[in-house]
């Protein structure tokens, strides 16, 4: 049983939406333009993890000596093609069952928040339609410490006035589970079950959370 859940916060990309396959094709142009192999198991190491630190796995990837201001622009630049990409995204890329899962949740009186790396994150609630079922978004633009750093979830906790240890997050990254329990929060993963084992429970797709219906209680 989950008990004392006064709110559940949602990470973004991997637990609303697939906008990782997004950032891969984005980050792969970028690499390859620098002849610097990238394929989707590359890409896991990019989950969750905030742009610039992503510039910077690139850059070490490619033993890349470029100075701070080049990174800026480069980042700038994946980050252009990514919005051109998620320009047409809309509710069908929406992973099944996790709007009926918010509004049940809602139903009962439970807040939802947002905690997301991205600095895009209100743009995609908007193209997704469901910008205005959340109590709070706390993203990218709001925070400075990355993930497993827990302020993007602490943040959102303090704008809806709850204890930590009343909220439980959601997450596909390990180190936004790892935030989760450094801010004291319970956490759910989404994905694979060893890489994720911290999680108090492990769901392998998203569209699965909607059983934790039967075991959240306010
Ligand atoms: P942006 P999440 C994360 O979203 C993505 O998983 C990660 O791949 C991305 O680099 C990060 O957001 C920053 O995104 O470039 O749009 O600011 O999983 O925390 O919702
Ligand atoms: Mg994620």
């Amino acid at each position: 049983m989950l008990e004392n859940i006064k709110c559940v916060i949602f990470d973004l990309d991997g637990v609303v939406v697939d906008t990782a396959k997004y950032h891969y094709l984005a980050w792969k142009r970028l690499a390859e333009g620098f002849h610097i192999s990238f394929t989707e198991k590359e890409n896991e190491n990019f989950k969750g993890v905030s742009r610039m630190a992503c510039m910077d796995i690139i850059c070490e990837m490619g033993n890349l000596k470029i100075n701070q201001d080049l990174k800026i622009n480069l980042a700038n630049m994946k980050n252009e093609w990514y919005v051109e990409y998620i320009n047409t995204l809309d509710q069908s890329e929406m992973f099944d069952n996790v709007k009926d899962f918010i509004l049940e949740l809602k139903k009962r009186g439970i807040k939802i928040a947002l905690g997301s790396a991205s600095k895009n994150a209100r743009f995609i609630l908007e193209k997704l339609e469901i910008k205005d079922l959340f109590d709070t978004i706390s993203d990218g633009t709001r925070v400075k410490n990355a993930k497993p750093d827990p302020e993007v979830f602490l943040l959102a906790a303090s704008d809806l006035n709850v204890n930590p240890e009343n909220c439980l997050v959601i997450e596909d990254a390990k180190s936004g589970v790892e935030a989760a329990y450094n801010g004291k929060m319970r956490a759910i993963g989404i994905g694979d079950k060893d890489h994720l084992s911290q999680a108090e429970i492990v769901y392998s797709q998203a569209s699965d959370m909607i059983g934790l219906l039967d075991l959240i209680k306010k």
